[in-house]
């Protein structure tokens, strides 16, 4: 394991004023990983104590051997409450009445249209580890339930591009939606709805219960997003396809990628290859680093989408580009080649806005990211380019965000984008720590849409409290009240909420170098921001939030998700999960058991 030290001070090379980059001073060691106190225990269910050896087990062993294994025959199955689901649906109706159990011989049946089919299978695959049932996936005209559940796409159902019903009744579960990312969203919700124990790699015994009622679903925001810094440290391709299944998991449809930046250019362009062959050798710490390939690229887009996310590729200019003028001096304002960068100063970059080449470059690297990329957007960055000022920068960005539209995408660009001239649909993501800034407002009026990213609510990369073993705290604390306790729609004075196009959590990681190290930062408050862009703010209630947060943490333990156990989170106990036997012969008795084994 590798101990890295550095500064998280944030200054210019050349002292630009604190006050202009919005950081504080903080100066730290540690060792990733093995400070994480917080994180959970290994994963995979725990099984039910061994049978007794021929030894002596004294009388206290075998009477909570015997205890436990009654516990486990007899506790009836405690359904969640239909409104256990995070974040908040819309409607609820609950309908005791109607509670149902998956049984082993369940079908899952499916429109016949193959997107939703292939969510049918996807829930097939979260299903079958667990339970150890078959369920086969089926199609049908007029899917019906029939004794198992049935995906139900249809264009007429009025549930907007994204939304969903939920019917659970004694007779079996309908999803139905208009579009396959409806689907989607809704077994993300049953998924919730099951026991903890489904999360189980291996097949576990359980009542697969299911509680009886309607939920009507839909988004408040329709985007919603996470940000992974994969320039500062490189995360391999596998870490990217998991940080997208917890983004699925509470329906999150875009994953922002921070691509390139001073300590490192990790996209390979053809037209350009030494932006990865030298400009992604590097990272913070004095790392390898790494960069994807076009085919890995294609393949974190292809995941994503499977699961209706969308990738929004940054590529940052002109700003945070010493990666790439180390690789080609050419770019640079002085024709010089600097030295590779691996601390986390930031500001002292720039592309030469006055060398026609750059602009060659521009062309050629988000031509071919674009041409890689499905989704509408392309983030060009321009923050803390704080070397070109002025109309030098406005000129610069006009003319990137005029590639941009010429490539027929839609431009999305940090906050500082603000002051130069608008151009059709071009969204500001405002990670700002206060909410009073005309420059924004201006840009709304102009046309600008917003996405929020506040520093002091959404970003994950600051601590917790101050012993969290990773992060910075220039834009303060953020615990899970702080990340839950603030309204997208109208945190930035001024700017009406039909602006906001959603909410998005960056992750930068300066100080993250491990899954690990992503998940502790990212679990519990991703969920919370989650709940921002996904239920009406009439939902909104800490209380309530936290109490159904408390519920994903034995989902995380049985999965083996790394989370940091906040203290203000009533997390419960994970269940001791009984070890099936025979999976294709599940027993109806066996229950799972809480009380021995805390998160
Ligand atoms: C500010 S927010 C940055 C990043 C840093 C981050 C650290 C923004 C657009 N730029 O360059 O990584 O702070 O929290």
């Amino acid at each position: 394991m590798r101990t890295i030290t550095h500064t998280a001070e944030r200054r210019t090379l050349d002292g630009t004023p604190a006050s202009e980059l919005h950081f504080c001073h903080n100066r730290r060691e540690y060792t990733p990983g093995v400070a994480a106190v917080s994180t959970t225990p290994s994963p995979g269910p725990t099984a039910l104590p061994a049978p007794l050896s021929a030894g002596e087990p004294d009388a206290a062993t075998l009477a909570s051997t015997a205890e436990q294994t009654a516990g486990a025959l007899l506790a009836p199955a405690a359904p969640h409450r239909l409104a256990d689901v995070v974040p908040a649906p819309q409607q609820v109706q609950p309908d005791p009445t109607a509670d149902w159990t998956l049984p082993a011989e369940a079908v899952i049946v499916s429109s016949a249209d193959p997107a939703a089919l292939a969510v049918a299978e996807q829930l097939a695959q979260l299903l079958r580890p667990a339970t150890g049932y078959p369920l086969p996936v089926t199609d049908a005209t007029t899917p019906e339930p029939a004794g198992g559940i049935a995906l139900v796409l249809d264009g007429s159902a009025d549930l907007g591009a994204e939304g969903y019903r939920l019917d659970i009744a004694t007779d079996g579960v309908n999803v139905t939606a208009s579009t396959a990312a409806g689907l989607f969203h809704g077994i993300q919700t049953l998924r919730q709805l099951l026991p903890a124990a489904i999360e189980s790699s291996t097949p576990v015994t359980e009542r697969w219960v299911l509680p009886g009622g309607t939920i009507t679903d839909a988004p408040r925001f329709p985007y919603r997003g996470a940000m992974l810094d994969v320039a500062r440290h490189f995360f391999a391709v596998e870490d990217v396809l998991r940080v997208v299944d917890h983004l699925a998991r509470y329906k999150l449809n875009h994953l922002h990628l921070h691509l390139t930046d001073d300590q490192g250019w990790r996209i390979a362009v053809d037209s350009w290859p030494k932006l990865t062959s030298i400009g992604g050798t590097t990272e913070v710490g004095g790392g390898p680093g790494g960069h994807y390939t076009k085919a890995d690229y294609a393949r974190i887009v292809s995941y994503a989408a499977a699961r209706h996310i969308t990738v929004v590729p940054e590529i940052d200019l002109p700003g945070h580009t010493n990666s790439a003028l180390v690789a080609y001096p050419e770019l640079a304002p002085d024709k010089i080649a600097p030295p590779p960068y691996t601390g986390t100063e930031v500001g002292f970059s720039y592309v030469d806005p006055a060398d026609e080449r750059t602009y060659d470059f521009v062309a050629d690297v988000l031509g071919e990211v674009a041409a890689l990329t499905p989704g509408p957007w392309l983030h060009i960055g321009g923050d803390e380019a704080f070397k070109v000022k002025g109309e030098v920068y406005t000129g610069f960005v006009e003319r990137v965000q005029r590639i941009v539209a010429d490539l027929g995408k839609t431009v999305v660009g940090w906050h500082q984008l603000a002051p130069a001239a608008h151009l059709d649909g071009r969204v500001l993501q405002w990670w700002g720590t206060n909410g009073e800034d005309p420059t924004t407002v201006d840009a709304v009026r102009r046309g600008a849409r917003l996405i929020v990213s506040p520093g002091n609510h959404a970003y994950l990369d600051m601590k917790y409290a101050p012993d969290t073993p990773i992060g910075h705290d220039w834009a303060g604390l953020i615990d899970v009240r702080k990340a839950y306790d603030w309204d997208p729609g109208t945190h930035v004075a001024g700017v009406p909420t039909e602006a906001v196009l959603g909410v998005e959590a960056p992750l930068w990681t300066e100080s993250v170098i491990s899954l690990a190290d992503i998940e502790l930062l990212l679990l519990p408050r991703l969920p919370a921001i989650a709940e921002l862009g996904w239920s009406p703010r009439a939902s909104h209630d800490w209380a309530d939030f936290r109490d159904r947060l408390a519920g994903q943490g034995p989902r995380w333990t049985t999965a083996g998700i790394t989370f940091h156990r906040a203290p203000e989170i009533h997390w419960p106990t994970t269940p001791i999960i009984p070890t099936q036997p025979n999976p294709a012969v599940p027993s109806q008795d066996n229950t799972t058991r809480e009380g021995a084994n805390r998160i």
